[in-house]
């Protein structure tokens, strides 16, 4: 298979078909080494391989669910398509796609309770969809329409994190209060390979494995962060650095979205019983652009994109649901229509979204009135009256 770009380091962390059996491991923390395998259990041709340990965790998935989730990611990969027409046609200033992740966040998504929180960062828009968010609230900051999104507790997901791996701080915390409340819910941080080299994501897994906070770390391996390979800062695989902060871990195919759900649930399991905090590794890949504004063919091989078109997470269980009948036409039309709908509907919502007002800016800075910001608005305020005052300039 391709390497990781055109600097694979010695440990790529490539491979999902050619990664052996599909044996992945969580470690017992750091007294057991190495998490290499990939747990997989729909491979790359949509067959599906028994597995020892996860298909108990996937036992209630039959056909009706399967054919769910395949519906979630046609709706989400509609989503980006429509949401990437937006801004070619200058209705958004900037878009993140998520082609070719669908799997990894609608199976983890899917995972959750209304009750556990997310932290994620700007590319998790399937995630947003799975917790329910309003559609135009996805695209209200790429509008340069608000400062953020919708109010976090509405879905329980924070608003997109734009500082790489600053939400894990956030989802670290949010767990550590989790335990104080006497709670079960569980705190779930995405961030992608570029993130690991963070120092927050590093600090937020020593604190995490200190107190045992309930938290995920959901790390989306898509092979890039922005134009630098992950075989550049990742020389092993990426989930192999958590046992070193006393973290089990697991590798997973996350182009395969009952695996994705069934090490989640495994994850959240753990957490809510008080065993702590799991880092997952979803290995799957960006086939998009880092966002709107980059050009990937200028530093990625078209061969490499090819190879990871072939273990599409979609197309992968379409070939699974054929092969159990679950793919006839009567289905197929209502899951386009429904994707169609959606689409519709987040075009609908983009166009009518209200202008904001210039002082908007100045809202949801702080949760309690501040005054040194009432100053400012007040400023500013006055300053864009003095625009209205202003004599008109007559005929020279
Ligand atoms: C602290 C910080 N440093 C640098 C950037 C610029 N930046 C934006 S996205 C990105 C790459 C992130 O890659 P990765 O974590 O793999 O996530 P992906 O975009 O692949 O989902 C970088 C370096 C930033 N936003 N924040
Ligand atoms: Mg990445």
């Amino acid at each position: 298979m391709a390497q990781d770009g055109t600097r694979p380091g010695p440990g790529s962390t490539g491979g999902i078909d050619d990664a052996g059996p599909a044996t992945g491991t969580v470690l017992p923390g750091p007294a057991r080494p190495g998490a290499d395998d990939l747990v997989q259990l729909i491979d790359s041709h949509g067959v599906r391989h028994p597995h020892a340990h996860y298909d108990a965790l996937v036992a209630d998935i039959d056909g009706p669910a399967l054919q769910k989730l395949y519906e979630d990611m046609v709706v989400v990969r509609r989503i980006d398509a429509e949401a990437t027409a937006l801004q070619r046609q200058g209705e958004l200033a900037l878009w993140p796609p998520l082609l070719g992740q669908e799997a990894a966040q609608i199976g983890s998504g899917r995972a959750l309770r209304s009750d556990d929180f997310v932290f994620s960062s700007y590319r998790e828009n399937a995630v947003a969809y799975c917790r329910g968010v309003d559609l135009s609230d996805i695209l209200r900051v790429w509008r340069g329409n608000a400062s953020s999104g919708w109010d976090p507790y509405t879905i329980n997901m924070a608003t997109p994190q734009v500082i790489i791996g600053a939400q894990t701080l956030h989802a670290t915390g949010y767990a550590m209060g989790i335990i104080n409340d006497g709670d079960d819910a569980v705190a779930v941080a995405y961030f992608g390979d570029g993130a690991t080299s963070q120092g927050d994501v590093n600090e937020s897994m020593v604190f995490a494995a200190s107190y045992q906070a309930p938290v995920i770390f959901f790390c989306q391996n898509n092979h890039w962060a922005i134009s630098e390979p992950v075989g550049l800062q990742a020389h092993v695989p990426i989930a192999r650095r958590a046992p070193g902060f006393g973290i089990p871990s697991v590798r997973v195919d996350g182009n395969d979205v009952l695996a994705c759900l069934a090490v989640t649930r495994e994850a959240l399991a753990r957490a809510r019983s008080g065993g702590g905090p799991t880092f997952i590794e979803a290995v799957t890949y960006r086939m998009g652009p880092h966002t709107t504004a980059d050009d990937p063919t200028r530093y990625r091989d078209a061969n490499e994109l090819e190879d990871w078109a072939a273990r599409d997470p979609l197309a992968r269980l379409a070939a699974l649901l054929d092969s159990l009948g679950l793919l006839e036409a009567e289905y197929t039309d209502s899951v386009k229509a429904t994707a169609d709908a959606v689409a519709a509907e987040l075009r609908q919502g983009c166009l009518s979204m209200p202008e904001p007002a210039p002082s908007d800016v100045f809202k949801h800075v702080y949760s309690t009135p501040n005054s040194w910001l009432d100053r400012q608005q007040d400023h500013y305020e006055r300053y864009l009256a003095s625009f209205a005052q202003a004599p008109q300039e007559g005929p020279r």
